[in-house]
């Protein structure tokens, strides 16, 4: 049989006396080839039929986090909005901060944090959540952000609540506390609830944009890239000046916010980053 269907023995693992291949485990292989190359309706594939593999169980929070985001996935209609900003002189004036003997160091997240929840404040349709029934937009009349934290364990978004209230060296503070008891798996419950608005920095890995997925039932999240120096032309000296320039998108659920506005939100975004007064 195994001849006829050019099956070659020294790949099945035989369960006979002393190892030897019975007729049932050539008839096992076939059906498992049947099903590996037909694959009806989800059936596990055995990928060790073309190479070695390992099996790898998924952390208990990349599963949670993998069924919320396949539900946004399948449920949001959401649109990514790109985006730039000149941030030459927040960058100065960061480091101008971290040399001025602060306790903590100042890392661009605090800056966009107060950025953004002051965009939110101009734009309060990005701080909201659809009713169950999605007949209603619930404006939230307070700013709760969560910001994505790359763990061992996977991906966690603890919450900086009442960001409104709160000065740089209060977010930089609470942002190095939490991201380093969410990497010590040492969150409180409630540390995760009640966010408003998502940030999900990869500016400290690289990369130039990516397309966050909203994190209901939130409407928006904010994902910011690694900024360089660019030549960006100037009107008034008539030449190409360098110009240090991070990438950010926004993407939002299209049901609760229309093109225009996402892109006035970006806009606005990208005018308050570039402006060191909005942090003095
Ligand atoms: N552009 C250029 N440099 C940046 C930058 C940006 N947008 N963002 C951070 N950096 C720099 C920082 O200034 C720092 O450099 P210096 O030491 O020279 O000052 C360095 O990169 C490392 O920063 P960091 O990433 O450690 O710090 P952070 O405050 O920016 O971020 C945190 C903290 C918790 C958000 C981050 O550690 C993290 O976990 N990021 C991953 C989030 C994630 O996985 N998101 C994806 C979700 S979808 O799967």
């Amino acid at each position: 049989l195994a001849r006829e269907l050019k099956i070659n023995l020294s790949e099945i693992k035989g369960s006979g006396e002393k190892e030897r291949i019975t007729r049932d485990d050539l008839i096992n292989e076939i059906k498992n080839r049947i099903s590996t190359t037909t694959d009806p309706a989800g059936e596990e594939i055995n990928f060790s039929l073309w190479g070695p593999v390992d099996h790898i169980p998924l952390s208990k929070v990349k599963k949670i986090t993998g069924t919320r985001m396949e539900a946004a996935w399948r449920e949001i209609p959401q649109v990514t909005q790109f985006d730039k900003a000149d941030i030459t002189d927040l960058d100065e004036y960061r480091k101008k901060l971290n040399n001025e003997k602060s306790p903590i160091k100042t890392t661009f997240l605090p800056f966009l944090i107060i950025a953004v929840t002051h965009v939110l404040r101009e734009f309060p349709d990005f701080n909201s959540s659809l009713s169950t029934d999605k007949e209603t937009l619930i404006h939230k009349k307070y700013y709760h952000i969560g910001v994505a934290v790359d763990t061992p364990g996977g991906l966690v978004v603890p919450i900086i609540k009442d960001t409104n209230k709160k000065d740089m060296s209060a977010l930089s503070m609470e942002l190095e506390d939490l991201s380093n008891r969410a990497r010590e798996k040492k969150l409180k419950p409630e540390e995760l609830k009640g966010g408003t608005f998502t940030i999900s920095s990869l500016g400290g890995i690289g990369g130039t944009y990516f397309s966050p997925i909203i994190n209901p039932p939130q409407v928006a999240i904010l994902g910011v890239s690694r900024a360089k120096w660019e030549p960006v032309f100037s009107k008034t000296k008539k030449t190409f000046i360098p110009r240090y320039v991070l990438p950010f998108s926004l993407t939002y659920n299209h049901k609760v916010v229309d093109g225009a506005l996402a892109a006035s939100f970006t806009q606005h975004l990208g005018k308050v980053l570039s402006k060191t007064a909005s942090f003095k």
